[in-house]
């Protein structure tokens, strides 16, 4: 059939099974603008190209689909670079699509002209630029593949003008070829590993976001079962293993729970699932290896031996590769290293004080109310984030939404709003910072456009508090530009927005502002006050080892 380069994506977005697309319309997009006004799909109109790349991004981690967003040339196109980045460092399946100028104004420094598959190279797992319009169907399908393949990551298709306006003849896709189940580990590296595991007296499981990437956690559970180790997880991992599972010590890095992270320092065998071992998960990356040996799973060979040496590496989906070790895997004498680890845990159980309100308190207080609920977490950027990492009980992958390895202030609102749609059954509690949630607050106006039931819980401190945080610690209390000189009243901006806001300075006062934002059913705002000068605690400092913990006066 013959249609026009627009109505061939629009053709290949119903193939694909797309419902959602976020995007911001201009001047070089508009022939597929104009495709889309009668496509059987929900285009989301963002306030700015960057909420429609987040929101496209929380869709994806929310959905396991993969996410779209919208934008035209230049201004449109860079606004997306942030999001791209973001979705890059933690793998989410993405597809931008962005207008061009057309082909003849290529390299010419036309209006609105910029070469954004140049600028994409690196935050992208693959670009096109594409110039012939009978390869467009070609190209967007392959979008969609290398998005959701193997290692998942945001792709950008680059259409100028007259590539979306030219007429191609349009074939539909053959059906889906079954999937492949991609490289497996070899029988003898599950072997090794399976030996290894049986000799090691101090096991740790280190469970990563590839493990919710590749919808594998019901497969790490049954193996972490099998073995019966102790369990930790990344910021990324959150989710794989529910927060009260028995073998679960929480999190593990950076501000890492305290069992977690000595049982990380004192494991002589670390099982990594999933995991790129981050500067921020390792610490001092000399002596985090010490005495360990590692064996790896990861979908990326890549990843096997970038960051930490690892003994035994199985390459491959996660899915099969943890059945396959499951079913040949059993631990040796590990009943003491548990006694061990139960004593740990025991000794260093959170404290939580509603003597005033603070954050600790505000995340157990959001998950005994959430309880038993379809619920979402999603974050932003800054202390909150690790106050919400440590605090909140994320019972399910894909249920905890962060900016882990990018750490884009500003990713919350509208990723949180992103998963909403996904999502619709599930509600979604973003938790944010004053700063980054400044940064793309005007997205509450979407909210209420599309009524988006998010609660936004905006832990205001008056600081760029993880700034502060680090020059109290590191920077002998200089606080240069981290002080927030005049509060800002985002209850009323939500108000404004269409949103409906609430203030809270004691415990009783959110207690009652959550259970109303809650019922009423709408998307809410909450500014909870929290002190200033509250840091997160544990720390391990940037480069020590995961068991020095940073004294706080
Ligand atoms: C786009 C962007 N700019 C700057 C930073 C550096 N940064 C990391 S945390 C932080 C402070 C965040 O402040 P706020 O949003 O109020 O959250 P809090 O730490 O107080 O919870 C800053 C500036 C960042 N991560 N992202």
């Amino acid at each position: 059939m013959q249609l026009t380069g627009a109505e061939a994506v629009v053709r290949c977005l119903a193939e694909e099974g797309v419902d959602t697309v976020f995007g911001y319309p201009g001047g070089q997009i508009m022939p597929l603008y104009d495709a889309l006004y009668e496509a059987p799909l929900r285009h989301i109109l963002t306030v700015h190209e960057q909420g429609a790349v987040h929101a496209a991004d929380g869709y994806a981690r929310a959905s396991g689909r993969v996410g779209v967003c919208i934008a035209t040339s230049g201004p449109g196109a860079t606004n997306l670079v942030t999001g791209l980045a973001a979705a890059y460092l933690d793998s989410v399946p993405l597809v931008a699509i962005t207008g061009q100028v057309p082909t003849a104004m290529l390299g010419r420094d036309s209006f609105q002209e910029v070469d954004i598959t140049g600028v994409t190279m690196s935050v992208t797992k693959h670009n096109f630029l594409v110039k012939d319009a009978s390869r467009l169907p070609e190209i967007m399908r392959a979008a969609f593949r290398i998005a959701r393949s193997g290692r998942p990551g945001p792709v950008l298709v680059d259409l100028p003008r007259d590539v979306q306006q030219a007429t191609l003849t349009f074939s539909p896709a053959d059906p889906p070829s079954s999937r492949t189940a991609g490289r497996r580990g070899t029988e003898e590296a599950v072997q090794r590993a399976a030996a290894a595991l049986k000799a090691s007296v101090r096991p740790v499981m280190v469970l990563g976001g590839g493990v919710i990437r590749a919808q594998a956690a019901a497969e790490a559970q049954l193996l972490a079962e099998k073995l019966g180790l102790p369990v930790v997880s990344t910021l990324m991992g959150l989710g794989a293993l529910p927060s009260a599972h028995p073998q679960f010590l929480g999190l593990t890095g950076m501000h890492g729970h305290v069992a977690a992270n000595r049982v990380v320092h004192e494991a002589d065998l670390v099982i990594a699932v999933g995991s790129r071992f981050s500067d921020r998960v390792t610490g001092d990356p000399k002596r985090y290896p010490a005495g360990k040996t590692f064996i790896h799973l990861d979908i990326d060979r890549s990843e096997v031996g970038k960051n930490v040496a690892s003994h035994i590496a199985l390459v491959g989906e996660l899915k099969p590769l943890l059945t396959k070790l499951a079913a040949r895997a059993a631990a040796g004498d590990i009943t003491a290293w548990n006694a061990t680890v139960a004593e740990w845990r025991a000794e260093n159980r959170p404290a939580y004080s509603a003597d005033r309100l603070n954050a600790p308190w505000i995340m157990r207080e959001i998950s005994r109310h959430t309880a038993g609920q379809p619920v979402v977490f999603a974050t932003d950027v800054g202390q909150h984030q690790m106050w919400a990492a440590q605090h909140l009980a994320v019972d399910a992958p894909g249920t905890w939404l962060t900016s882990g390895g990018l750490g884009a202030m500003g990713f919350g609102l509208p990723a949180a709003l992103g998963a909403q749609v996904a999502v619709p059954e599930s509600r979604v509690v973003l938790v944010a910072g004053d700063g980054g949630f400044k940064m793309t607050a005007m997205e509450l106006y979407t909210a209420a456009d599309y009524n988006l039931p998010v609660i936004a819980v905006v832990i205001d401190n008056r600081c760029l508090g993880m700034v502060r945080q680090w020059q109290q610690l590191f920077y002998r209390e200089r606080y240069s530009s981290s002080l927030v000189p005049r509060q800002f009243d985002f209850a009323a901006h939500a108000q404004v927005c269409g949103v409906a806001g609430w203030h809270a300075t004691t415990p009783a006062e959110f207690t009652a502002a959550f259970a109303a934002a809650w019922a009423a059913g709408g998307p809410a705002v909450i500014v909870a006050d929290i002190g200033t000068k509250d840091i997160v605690t544990p720390m391990i400092a940037p480069g020590a080892a995961l068991n020095e913990f940073v004294s706080v006066k």
